[in-house]
């Protein structure tokens, strides 16, 4: 789980860091969180084009798109009007390890991959706060994951995340362009109950607001 130098410092995938033991608790977790807060399918901005992933959040802020008020973050699931539900404290406790930064999360967006979804490349570009890396946890099906720079032209590498994997976007590789081409499917059982067709769970834990 060493760092990887180059164009991507502060790039860090940790393969491994929760165990199976660990992943099927963090999925009974997750699922009585998303109970409260269920999956709904964002659009794009402008197009309003459906994203291939669901989402939802947890935490005092989740990320939000839809074609009338773009890319933002607010207290609120948009389907449903309450308040995301709280961050569970394994995930926290990852951030606590891992991000090697003062102030907690406030934002943990949940994405689920249909064995055919994907995620194009992006930014996360959204947050106020660009000290703070981005601490990814990826759960279920393993997915082919593309880095690249600050920079859309920049040549990218690809990693294979599997269930169990925590990837930390901070330093020069928080504004790094990075996304999701594929997912490989039946790669994975730990979602099985839940999402009997499989797919993949990304957990992305972001600071949004500086101070407090
Ligand atoms: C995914 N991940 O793994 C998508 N963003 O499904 C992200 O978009 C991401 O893994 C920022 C930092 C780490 C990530
Ligand atoms: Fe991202």
């Amino acid at each position: 789980m060493g760092h990887v130098s180059g164009n991507n410092t502060g790039f860090r995938l940790c393969p491994g860091w929760f165990d199976r033991q660990a992943q099927e608790s963090l999925v009974t977790l997750l699922r009585k969180s998303v109970a409260a807060a269920p999956f709904y399918t964002p659009t794009m901005p402008r197009t309003g084009k459906p994203f291939s992933v669901q989402m939802t959040n947890f935490g005092p802020l989740g990320w939000v798109s839809d074609q009338r008020g773009g890319y933002r973050y607010q207290a609120t699931h948009p389907e449903t009007g309450a308040p995301w539900p709280p961050i569970p404290s394994p995930v926290l406790e990852v951030w606590r390890r891992l991000a090697e930064y003062p102030s907690p999360p406030e934002a943990c967006l949940v994405n689920y991959y249909r064995p055919t979804a994907k995620m194009g490349l992006h930014q996360d570009a959204d947050e106020e706060d660009r000290a703070a890396p981005v601490v990814s946890i990826s759960l279920g099906d393993t997915a082919l994951f593309r880095l690249g720079g600050t920079e859309r032209r920049d040549p990218t590498r690809s990693f294979r995340l599997s269930s169990g994997d925590v990837v930390v976007l901070g330093g020069a590789a928080r504004m790094a362009f990075h996304g999701i081409d594929r997912i490989y499917p039946g790669t994975s059982t730990v979602l099985g109950d839940w999402f009997p067709e499989g797919g993949r769970l990304n957990l992305t834990l972001r600071r949004v607001t500086v101070g407090r």
